[in-house]
């Protein structure tokens, strides 16, 4: 129970537990909070009894006992909070809710003010503070119903974006009763889901929850520069964003959709390619990407046993370098990076040349026979066989 209201409702209020005593200047304490009582307050009406030691009950509505077809009275409210109307008691006699001089009032926070009067109760006051005598005796009554002006648009019962469809569900700019605007999209607007991003697939038992890239299944090399993406951007995903670039430089977005052709960037080593995918509304996921090995085997090949790089080095006028020395420059060249690079780096290079021949057996066929024919016959000592590309410090590093 939230503020001690039976049941919270700011369309059907009910008279909280904490503030529920009106003063009559006659009668004394009207308790319009029982539970017997049962008082509702709707955007048309009052409905059920207010009840007082001398006052007893006083009906706020004929519906109470069905007795409108011989006198039809009630307390009614136009939405807005003004009521009007009378109350009837066999005590008390007739109330009149919006009397000369008076007059109640239910506020943006649910609270009665002003006061209704009364020939038998004299004038009945709903909060203290409207004769300044809250400082003697602190009274007010207040309801969990909201004056239409203090409600979301699409649960005020007013057709604010004059489409002839009132709230939620009925209005189709309205995606929830606490929507704040009717507006739909069509009328130049946007709903509150315009501006969420998109929702993150769930766990299913084939992956685990959010945003997903795979290239070709999750393989780890590649020797083709076309590969296959596998994508998921959950439910809300309408377009989206694929770069081989992290800043999506050159990127547009495209339709959506959970498989796609893709080319990697020019180059060789390691390939990432990153994705986003965006709402109808353009608002769009975190990145997210997924790496493959491009063209291992081959880089062995091309840069040993076809140095064409070099050749096309080598300046016009100038003798082609002897086979030896074309092969000794290409391992320092590939030896370059290793010992320059950080050891993190090192140990990617590192894994991925052990990796040839140890973690993906099966996708280098015969490891022995592809480095016989990767290397020249007239390869160096420190090509020939071994593989011992490293340096001894580096590996030690590791
Ligand atoms: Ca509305
Ligand atoms: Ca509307």
């Amino acid at each position: 129970m939230v503020g001690g209201f039976v049941s919270t409702s700011i369309t059907d209020g009910t008279i909280g537990s904490a503030n529920k005593y009106a003063w009559s200047e006659n009668m004394g304490w009207l308790n319009f909070g029982t539970s017997e009582g049962n008082v509702h307050i709707s955007d048309s009406a009052l409905t059920g009894y207010a009840y007082g030691e001398n006052a007893g009950w006083i009906s706020l509505n004929c519906s109470n006992d069905n007795s409108c077809a011989v006198s039809n009275y009630k307390v009614a409210n136009d939405g807005y909070g003004v009521l009007s109307g009378y109350a009837y008691g066999e005590n008390a006699g007739w109330i009149d809710f919006k009397p000369t001089g008076g007059g109640v009032i239910i506020n943006s926070s649910g609270e009665f003010s002003g006061q209704a009067y009364g020939e038998n109760t004299g004038w009945i006051i709903f909060d203290c503070s409207t004769t300044n005598s809250c400082t003697t005796v602190s009274y007010k009554v207040q309801t969990d119903w909201r004056p239409r002006t203090a409600r979301s648009q699409c649960n005020n019962a007013i057709d604010d974006d004059n489409d002839g469809k009132i709230d939620y569900p009925d209005d189709p700019g309205c995606s929830s009763l606490e929507d704040t605007s009717e507006t739909d999209p069509a009328a130049g607007g946007l709903p509150v889901v315009a501006y969420n991003p998109p929702t993150p697939p769930a766990t299913t038992s084939e992956a685990p929850a959010g945003f997903s890239i795979v290239i070709n299944n999750g393989v780890e090399y590649t020797n083709s520069r076309t590969v296959t993406l596998k994508l998921d951007g959950g439910t809300d995903a309408v377009n989206m964003a694929i770069s081989n670039f992290s800043d999506f430089r050159n990127a547009s977005q495209e339709p959506y959709q959970t498989t796609k052709e893709w080319t990697l960037s020019e180059g060789e080593e390691i390939k990432t390619v990153y994705v986003k995918f965006f709402t109808e509304w353009g608002q769009f996921s975190e990145i997210v990407s997924d790496s493959i090995i491009f063209n291992v085997s081959n880089k062995v090949e091309e840069n040993i046993s076809k140095p064409a790089e070099v050749s096309q080095e080598v300046p016009a006028g100038q003798t082609e370098m002897r086979e030896e020395e074309r092969s000794e420059s290409k391992v320092s060249e590939l030896l370059k990076p290793i010992v320059e690079a950080p050891v993190r780096e090192i140990k990617k290079t590192f894994d991925k040349v052990v990796g040839l021949f140890k973690s993906k057996p099966e996708e280098v066929a015969k490891p022995e026979e592809e480095i016989k024919k990767l290397v020249p016959e007239e390869a160096p000592l420190a090509m020939k066989g071994e593989w011992s590309l490293l340096p001894e410090e580096s590996i030690n590093l590791l």
